[in-house]
């Protein structure tokens, strides 16, 4: 198998350990590293989405999958921002105010990035206004908003508002998702879309910026 091949089967498997050494092994062999991001990565990465999509892995595949997938990215993260690899957008996701729930969001982030996306963590316990200054700061796409308890779900109506009253909503995009959180409720408070799960997620920041 070549280094791309165990990259995308160690990535499958969950082998934080054989992506890693393939990782290596392939850029010192002079793989670019923008090559094994898209022709191994993110097909591996898109590929346990729709096993996730199609109920044949569950969250800890998903999650054992993405932390490999991490591993390796974290080895070619110099090399690509060498090579000037352009991100295809920038997402700014955070767990909303008064949550600490993180690992759906996590798994989100990993996933956006798998998709070829910058992605900037805020990690949990976020402001509306820190969603939205960031957002502004970093030249952000779409915010991406995660919740897990029903109290905590009005900061995402909050940060809606707050950025129509910043006067970028249209520019930058707003999704939301979690357990709590549907589509009805992002139809609701105006967001621009809403991801049932990380792979959706992923899918929609595409979607929701046409790259
Ligand atoms: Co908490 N908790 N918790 N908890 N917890 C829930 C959410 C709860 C449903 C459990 C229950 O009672 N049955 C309940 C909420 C009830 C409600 O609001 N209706 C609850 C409660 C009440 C609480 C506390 C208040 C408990 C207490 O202290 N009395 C407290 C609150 C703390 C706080 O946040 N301020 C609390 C604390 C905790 C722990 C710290 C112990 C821990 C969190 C650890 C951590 O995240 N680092 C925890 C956990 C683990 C859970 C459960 C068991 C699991 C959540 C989880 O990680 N799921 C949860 C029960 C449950 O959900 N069944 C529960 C796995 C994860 C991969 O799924 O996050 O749904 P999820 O993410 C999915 C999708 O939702 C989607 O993609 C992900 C991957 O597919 N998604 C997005 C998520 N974000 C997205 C964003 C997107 C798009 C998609 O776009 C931006």
């Amino acid at each position: 198998m070549g280094h791309k091949e165990t990259i995308y089967q160690g990535i499958l498997d969950g082998d934080r350990e054989a992506v890693v050494a393939a990782t290596k092994a392939a850029l010192e062999a002079k793989t670019p590293a923008g090559e094994v991001l898209n022709e191994a990565m993110i097909p591996a990465m898109a590929e346990v989405g729709r096993l996730f999509e199609i109920n044949e892995y569950y969250v800890p595949e998903l999650l054992i999958a993405a932390r490999a997938m991490q591993a390796g990215l974290d080895i070619l993260k110099p090399e690509l921002v060498a090579e000037g690899v352009e991100p295809k957008g920038k997402v700014v996701v955070g767990t909303v105010k008064g949550d600490l729930h993180d690992i759906g969001k996590n798994l989100v982030a990993i996933m956006v990035e798998g998709a070829g996306y910058e992605v900037i963590d805020l990690g949990v316990d976020v402001s509306p206004e820190k969603y939205v200054q960031t957002a502004i700061e970093k030249g952000a796409d779409v915010i991406g908003m995660s919740a897990l308890l029903t109290t905590t779900m009005p900061s995402m109506r909050a940060t809606v508002e707050a950025l129509k009253e910043s006067g970028m909503h249209g520019k930058v995009k707003i999704m939301i998702g979690g357990a709590p959180v549907t589509q009805k409720y992002a139809d609701e408070i105006g967001a621009d879309g809403y991801g049932r799960d990380a792979a959706a997620a992923a899918k929609l920041v595409g979607q929701l910026i046409g790259k």
